[in-house]
């Protein structure tokens, strides 16, 4: 909770007079929108929780299912709370996502982790704003960014910020798909801005991309078939399903905003936070495999993709690999079939298999002195392809 100094009586500010001053101060901060919606959320979206916990959509996302009761109703997390204020920074990239998806030998990475972790630029920024906000109402409140059991999304509609589109994500009339969201929960009552109504009318865009047929219906998302969840939650071996879908994305999955219509409002972010590193615009498979955990670490070091790990992210690239067509990086592969890691050796194994079953024909011994059961059932499942090059 932020440090709440006590002002005067007299130099308080409540009501509209201090929504006008925070809108002000956060404008001020860099935050690109602001509205206010009561602390609470209808009974349906409680429910829409429900129905998406029971569905098992969340797969190995436990913490979406733990106390219900805190993330349907900010009262729930916290009983003072009579406001929310929304908030939303643009990330808007300055070129379109898609294109990158072309270049096989190289990565694609999702518009949202190209910069700096936006969770260590969001909370900075709610973080300074409360200690404002604190001093001038002279009422507790907390920040939260993401972490937090909060629904930001069915909150930021509720406040006018956008709607959530058939993707399920928040859609800005003027940001379109690429805006972060962070909320501030003070115990003022302050007046509160109009809900923003849906917007996607007859559009399909957004569900007729996925690559992984995510979307078992508009407004609902499976998790368990998202590349971003595969890519970013999922901690063992990716399913074979969706290996080919994945294409080169190797960390999330932007397809599903970046055709959204509405982006024809972004703009490019002025956020020198979230520009894109060098380093992480279309990097080349071949140097992302090689990265030892140490190398990991330096490279991603205040971005949001260090908290995957070195093993994760290279099931991730090898798969990219697997699919690149490229045999010139079969080599490095074959390199990585001997890996701590059971994970990296799995996919390496796989990887070889789409890439040089011929190679990995001649590497069966390598099978024999596997002892893990998942990296086992890779050698198993690319059997087949190396059998039927052995027969061919
Ligand atoms: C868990 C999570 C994920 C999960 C699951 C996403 C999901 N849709 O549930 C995964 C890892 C897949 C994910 C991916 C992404 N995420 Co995310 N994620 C979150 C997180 C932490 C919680 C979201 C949540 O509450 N999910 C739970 C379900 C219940 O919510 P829901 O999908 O909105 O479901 C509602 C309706 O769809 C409906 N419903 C759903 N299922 C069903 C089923 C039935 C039967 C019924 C009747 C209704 C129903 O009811 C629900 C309640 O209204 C939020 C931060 C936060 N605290 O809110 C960020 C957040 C949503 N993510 C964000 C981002 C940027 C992304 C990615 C774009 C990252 C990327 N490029 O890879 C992708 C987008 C993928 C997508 N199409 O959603 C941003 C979105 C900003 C915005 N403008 O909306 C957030 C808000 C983080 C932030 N602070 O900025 N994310
Ligand atoms: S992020 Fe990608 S995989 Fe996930 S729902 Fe959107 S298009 Fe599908
Ligand atoms: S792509 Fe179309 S359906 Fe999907 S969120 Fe955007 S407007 Fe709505």
């Amino acid at each position: 909770m932020a440090e709440v100094k006590r002002p005067k009586e007299s130099e308080q500010l409540a009501g509209a007079e201090l929504k006008a001053a925070l809108v002000e101060h956060a404008k001020a901060l860099g935050f690109d929108a602001v509205k206010i919606t009561p602390a609470e959320l209808t009974p349906e979206i409680g429910a829409g929780l429900d129905a998406y916990i029971v569905a098992g959509h969340h797969g190995e996302m436990d913490w979406l299912a733990r106390e219900p009761e805190r993330r349907r109703h900010p009262t729930g997390l916290w009983p003072e709370a009579r406001s929310v204020i929304m908030l939303g920074l643009n990330y808007g990239p300055d070129s379109d996502p898609l294109e990158a998806l072309v270049h096989r030998d190289r990565a694609t990475i999702a518009v949202y982790a190209l910069g700096k972790d936006y969770h260590d630029v969001v909370k900075k920024r709610l973080k300074e704003l409360g200690r404002w906000l604190g001093n001038a109402s002279g009422l507790p409140l907390k920040v939260f960014v993401d972490t937090a059991p909060v629904m930001e999304k069915p909150l930021a509609q509720a406040a006018g910020l956008g709607w959530q589109g058939k993707h399920t994500n928040l859609v800005s009339r003027d940001f379109g798909s690429w805006l972060f969201l962070g909320e501030i929960f003070t115990a003022a009552e302050l007046p509160s801005d109009e809900p923003e109504i849906d917007h996607c009318g007859s559009c399909s865009a957004c569900q007729d991309i996925c690559p992984t047929e995510a979307f078992p219906a508009p407004y609902r998302l499976d998790a368990r078939r998202c590349i971003s969840y595969l890519t970013i939650e999922h901690k063992g071996p990716i399913p074979a399903e969706f290996r080919v879908p994945m294409g080169n994305r190797i960390y999330g999955c932007d397809d599903c905003l970046a055709v959204c219509p509405w982006n024809k409002f972004a703009s490019r972010t002025t956020e020198f936070a979230f520009h894109p590193r060098a380093a992480l615009t279309t990097p080349r498979l071949a140097d992302l495999v090689m990265l030892s955990d140490a190398e990991f670490r330096a490279l991603f070091s205040g971005s949001p993709i260090k908290r995957i790990g070195r093993d994760r992210f290279v099931r991730n690239v090898l798969i990219a690999i697997g699919n690149s067509g490229e045999t010139a990086l079969g080599t490095v592969t074959e390199g990585l079939l001997d890996d701590i890691s059971p994970l990296v050796r799995g996919m390496a194994v796989w990887a070889l298999s789409r890439l040089a079953p011929a190679r990995l024909y001649k590497l069966g011994h390598r099978r024999a002195i596997e002892t893990e059961s998942d990296v086992l059932a890779e050698w198993a499942l690319a059997a087949r392809a190396v059998d039927d090059h052995a027969a061919g």
